[in-house]
């Protein structure tokens, strides 16, 4: 076989793999983009779906003591739903990611990156029983009619990994970011980008949902604490291997990125 033959090869083969070779979506630039954040508040105002999980905040939400920004804003843009999943339904979403993420290699090399030891993917296919369960995460955390990422992002999380203060790219997702917990109990912690004092620590038990939108999407960076660092109030918060199943709403194409 020629050079030139077997080069052209090589490309059709590389072709005909890409579909199995999507590069997940970086999520994680720190970026803003306040033109796309007040248009999508509006949405997020005139829309109050998980008001009636509002009542319980205190149970996962713990402002930092120089906390003096708006309290009722965060309760509204970030809701976390204990016991979304029971545990049939966590056994079934972590035996269905389980094969995939075992070949993967946790990345633990780049210590500059958001996020340190940690495999991930997206999956656009589940089975039935999954499907079902991600379609009432969409349903509750959505609006009807919101134009959605259809590929689900799965991250894992080694015990010994962390994710670091970002905020995700207004680029790849729009106002809301909707997750999952599966396998460990742990604390996210949010941090007003330009107002350093403003902390708020939200806990996510295994099973739960976490729904961030609009300020706490785009104002504060949020981060998932090492394990050293896991405490919620007074409370340690052992932190084991956690998979965190994502799903996002489609970035705001109508307003210009800075
Ligand atoms: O694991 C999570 O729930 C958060 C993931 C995250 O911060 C990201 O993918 O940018």
């Amino acid at each position: 076989m020629s050079n030139v033959s077997c080069i052209s090869n090589i490309v059709r083969l590389n072709r005909l793999a890409e579909p199995y070779f999507l590069n997940v979506r970086q999520y994680r630039l720190v970026t803003s983009n306040y033109a796309a954040f007040w248009k999508s508040r509006k949405v997020g105002t005139s829309y109050c779906h998980v008001q009636n999980f509002e009542g319980c905040w205190e149970k996962y939400m713990i402002f930092g003591e120089s906390y003096s920004a708006s309290k009722n804003v965060m309760v509204r843009d970030m809701t976390v739903i204990e016991d979304f999943l029971n545990e049939d339904e966590e056994r079934s979403l972590h035996e269905e990611v389980e094969p995939y993420m075992r070949r993967l290699r946790y990345e633990f090399d780049h210590w500059d990156d958001a996020i340190h030891g940690y495999r991930e993917t997206e999956r656009l296919h589940w089975n039935t029983q999954n499907a079902s369960i991600l379609q009432r995460v969409r349903d509750v955390a959505f609006p009807p009619g919101t134009p959605q990422l259809s590929l689900v992002h799965v991250l894992d999380l080694a015990k010994e990994g962390v994710i670091k203060p970002h905020i995700d790219s207004v680029r790849f997702c729009g106002n809301t970011i909707a997750g999952l917990s599966l396998l460990s109990d742990s604390v996210m912690r949010l941090i007003h980008e330009k107002n350093r004092e403003q902390v708020v620590d939200i806990l996510l038990k295994r099973r739960s949902l976490y729904i961030m939108r609009n300020t706490a999407r785009y104002e504060f960076t949020h981060e998932i604490l090492g394990n050293a660092h896991s405490k919620f109030g007074d409370q340690i918060i052992p932190r084991g291997r956690r998979i965190s199943v994502i799903c996002r709403n489609e970035p705001d194409t109508t307003t210009e990125t800075k």
